[in-house]
């Protein structure tokens, strides 16, 4: 590893984030955003209802095939996108390189943005025991890899939550108990301000919220990656990932070759 890598995943290891100014070129962003726009237009037609009554703040999985009837090779595209070198290298050095593609997600304003940001740990919505989540958290590696798509201050850290688990307050905001709400203030947060071409790394399960008032528009992508973990490798989709046609197309594959390769041979850890 190089200082300046060795410095980033320092940076890393202590917060659980890192921003990483202009990993993207304007033209790779201007490709990503007219392919991001077309699905995100094609789910706000068929989800139109739920994205006003129910104030969807996001969509997920933009690389599934009921995006791609009409448009089949802009699917391996998008891929070849989401994979690029710079990207992957990046990831591989902070992290080895057992690291795979689990799936992507769309952060977007709610309908006359009406929604409060809301503290959380990912994995909280899921049926898993707060108390295992925790217990397990050395263990697991799942990653957001944040790539804004129009200029935003959009997302607030708990830096350093990703190493430990919640202060009494937090846990009350967090889990709205004893009178608190999750949109409360937390003490020792960033508020990041990011520019389109730039990344935001950061860990699924430390302290954050999504901010829906401080932009006028919202386009955040964001890829979920990290390393195979019995709680999340479970909501792996097959339907999310290249075929082995366009996997053969695919220059930069490692990420989704071992995506594919833990559908076949589930791990147990
Ligand atoms: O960016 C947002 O709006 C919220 C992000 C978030 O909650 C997440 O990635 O889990």
């Amino acid at each position: 590893m190089n200082g300046k890598n060795m410095e980033s995943a320092e940076t890393y290891r202590q917060q659980g984030y890192l921003v990483v100014k202009s990993l993207f070129s304007p033209l790779e962003i201007d490709a990503l955003s007219k392919i991001v726009d077309r699905i995100h237009g094609q789910w706000l037609n068929e989800n139109h209802s739920s994205y006003i009554e129910q104030r969807l703040v996001n969509m997920h999985s933009l690389t599934h095939p009921r995006y791609f009837e009409q448009h089949p090779a802009e699917r391996l595209h998008f891929f070849q996108l989401l994979s690029a070198k710079q990207l992957t290298t990046l990831i591989g050095n902070l992290f080895g390189e057992e690291i795979y593609f689990h799936n992507t997600q769309l952060f977007f304003n709610p309908h006359q943005n009406s929604r409060q940001p809301y503290w959380h740990r990912d994995m909280q919505y899921s049926p898993i025991d707060d108390a295992d989540l925790q217990a397990e958290q050395p263990n697991m590696l799942a990653l957001h890899i944040r790539i804004p798509l129009l200029p935003e201050t959009g997302i607030e850290l708990i830096p350093g939550s990703h190493q430990r688990w919640d202060t009494e307050l937090e846990r009350n905001v967090r889990l709205e108990l004893n009178g608190h709400t999750n949109s409360e203030s937390l003490p020792n947060s960033v508020l990041l301000r990011l520019e389109p071409g730039d990344i935001l790394i950061f860990d699924a399960q430390m302290l954050h919220c999504g901010h829906y008032r401080l932009n006028p528009c919202r386009k955040a992508l964001d890829l979920c990656v990290g390393k195979p973990h019995r709680y999340t490798a479970q909501y792996l989709d097959t339907d999310n990932l290249p075929t082995s046609a366009e996997l053969d197309a695919i220059e930069n594959k490692q990420w989704y070759t071992l995506a594919r390769r833990m559908l076949i041979q589930p791990r147990q850890s």
